[in-house]
């Protein structure tokens, strides 16, 4: 294969893949809203690599075989070009490729016309000036030829195919100021001018030295001028050694006269388009015309096509295929920042939660020390103050009660206060305002006293003998009970004596009621112990409201947290796996962008090679 058509072939593998990763934009784009602003780019990179392709204008005087040196290239049994002595090439033939060989017209008007191939004679080649001419079948038709600017050959060939399209010129000692300028467009836009000098001639010509600085070198730099010196067959045998000195003069003279350094090929065109039709081998060797053909082709691909290529390459690798890969990786492994502030957010969640459970669990820890404290504080003061209530034997019932409630009437108070403020302690503690304080009134149950029942009869016989004495006894002791001074038991045992005068004059049996103190006094204790309880009953009762209000305030705020933690969740969950999806997807264009760039590195390489 030719490193031309490798070159193409790279340049064709560089294409698809400018297309896959074309199609890979696009799906990013529009599947996965993933802009990378490399649109216009890619495409850019894609009618630059599709317009890669060389343009070789072949230029010389008129007869140097220009036409005949195409045509063996084209290798067609058919002369594309015309290269009979007459008519000669009056105007610009452009070859380019095309599976089936037609012809475009560009016209001096500026239309188009398609022709036949078979055509491209009469509107490119010179007609007869006068009737004398000798009628030719290749003879352009004047007004034809007069109204065409150039043609534009498509025909199919392995050369064109590749990229490399020619240009034959009309001889450059063309006297027509609108041909040669039409010429020189092509040669200044040409990537490489074949200069072709005829060694019959005796090599460069001070006209064609003149034509190769004014038109040439001047123009477009000693870069890309390719001299081919033709017609080597066609030295007789005494002249063979005269090829040498030709070629040598002519670099020499180039060198002195424009200072330039110019490859030059001895060829013969004409046996190489034989040699090729009649698969003459020895011929086309003897042609010379691989060598031309190999030192054109290294010089378009190293001059020309590797540097432009290499450019496109190295611009899809590293602003098309490098940033999709790197935006791709981050996409693939990095979760979007959304799923990160929902973790985020869940994690404070759980965490409110938490602390507001300690705080709860802490003030029920204390809840539970002040009650305990409160209720061993009531037990004493409550002990203390009942064991201070005096009974009388006159006490009544109502009497005794209203004792007692003017016991546990400042007891009540003062732990209603005590509570209070242990709940407004509470409640500063916790934040939550929304806990409200149950009405703190302690609920203590006074039990039911009736000292009616210790109330005892007595029935007293008196005698004759001594009852004064032992009813002054007797009322001594029971004044003692129902007055506390001294002087009611004196009164009491003057009225004890008097009675038992009466008795001791005759018998009689006196019944009298008694309070039974220590009866009472049992009572009491025993009371006390259920008043204690009955406090330590309306303690709890009241603390456990507070503790339940606590509870339920609690359990509200973290069933709220929970439902809204419980959302946030579901988004995540389904976020998560949206995004499971995506960068599993995404990871296959990964993959793909990934080929691209191996792919893209190998041709990298395979172009160094070429
Ligand atoms: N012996 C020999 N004759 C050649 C060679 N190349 C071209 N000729 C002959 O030279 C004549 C002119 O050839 P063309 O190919 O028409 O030359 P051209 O440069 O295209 O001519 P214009 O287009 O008229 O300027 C033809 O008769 C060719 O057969 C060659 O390598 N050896
Ligand atoms: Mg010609």
């Amino acid at each position: 294969m030719s490193s031309i058509a490798e070159f193409s072939t790279i340049k064709h593998n560089l294409l698809n893949n400018i297309l896959e990763a074309k199609t890979l934009e696009s799906d990013l784009r529009k599947n996965f809203q993933i802009d990378l602003t490399i649109k216009e780019r890619i495409e850019r990179i894609q009618n630059n690599i599709q317009s890669t392709n060389f343009t070789v204008a072949v230029v010389g005087v008129i007869k140097r075989g220009k036409s005949t040196l195409l045509n063996a290239i084209l290798g067609d049994k058919i002369e594309i070009l015309s290269t009979n002595v007459t008519p000669e090439t009056a105007k610009l033939s452009y070859l380019v490729y095309d599976d089936d060989p037609y012809a475009i017209i560009h016209k001096t008007n500026g239309e188009k016309e398609r022709i036949k191939i078979e055509d491209l004679g009469k509107y490119t080649n010179s007609f007869p000036k006068t009737r004398l001419n000798i009628r030719h079948k290749h003879k352009g038709v004047k007004e034809l030829v007069m109204s065409t600017k150039y043609a534009e050959i498509h025909y199919p060939n392995e050369y064109l195919k590749n990229g490399v399209r020619f240009v034959d010129t009309p001889g450059v000692d063309d006297p027509d100021p609108d041909r040669s300028r039409v010429t020189e467009e092509f040669i200044s836009s040409a990537d490489a001018v074949i200069f072709l000098i005829d060694v019959l001639e005796g090599g460069l010509k001070e006209s064609e030295l003149i034509f190769m600085k004014n038109r040439i070198i001047n123009r477009k730099s000693s870069k890309g001028v390719i001299c081919v010196c033709n017609k080597i067959l066609a030295l007789r045998k005494f002249q063979q050694n005269e090829l040498n000195d030709v070629l040598i003069n002519t670099k020499d003279v180039l060198k002195k006269e424009l200072n330039i350094e110019v490859p030059i090929f001895p060829v013969d065109a004409k046996a190489a388009y034989q040699g090729k039709l009649e698969n003459n081998e020895s011929l086309l060797e003897k042609s010379r015309f691989h060598e031309f053909l190999d030192g054109l082709e290294t010089f378009l691909i190293n001059e020309k096509g590797k540097i432009a290529l290499k450019r496109l390459l190295i611009d899809l690798k590293a602003n098309i295929i490098e940033p999709i890969i790197e935006t791709l990786s981050f996409s693939v492994i990095n979760r979007p920042n959304e799923l990160t502030e929902i973790t985020n957010q869940l994690v404070a969640y759980k965490k409110s939660i938490n602390a507001q459970k300690e705080k709860v669990d802490k003030l029920q820890t204390k809840i539970n020390n002040e009650k305990s404290n409160l209720k061993s504080s009531i037990e004493s003061e409550i002990r203390t103050k009942f064991k201070n209530i005096i009974i009388n034997n006159n006490d009544a019932t109502v009497q005794l009660r209203n004792n007692l409630a003017k016991v546990i009437e400042p007891i009540n108070t003062k732990f209603t206060n005590q509570i209070k403020h242990i709940f407004s302690d509470l409640l500063k503690d916790l934040d939550a305002y929304e806990v409200r304080l149950p009405n703190a009134k302690l609920m203590v149950e006074t039990p039911n006293i009736s000292i009616d029942d210790f109330y005892v009869t007595k029935q007293i016989i008196s005698q004759t003998s001594g009852a004064s004495l032992a009813s002054a006894g007797i009322g001594a002791a029971a004044a003692g009970l129902l007055f506390a001074t001294g002087i009611g038991v004196i009164i009491g045992a003057y009225i004890g004596y008097k009675i038992g005068q009466e008795i001791d004059n005759q018998q009689v049996v006196k019944t009298t009621k008694e309070l039974d103190i220590k009866s009472v006094q049992n009572k009491l204790s025993e009371m006390t112990g259920e008043i204690i309880t009955s406090y330590i009953n309306s303690v709890d009762i009241y603390f456990q409201q507070f503790q339940s209000e606590i509870n339920t305030w609690f359990n509200n705020k973290e069933e709220e947290l929970n439902s809204k933690m419980q959302m946030v969740e579901n988004i995540k969950s389904q976020k998560e796996s949206e995004f499971e999806n995506i960068s599993k997807e995404l990871s296959i264009y990964l993959d793909k962008a990934k080929s691209l760039l191996e792919l893209t590195n190998n041709y990298l390489l395979k172009l160094e090679e070429l």
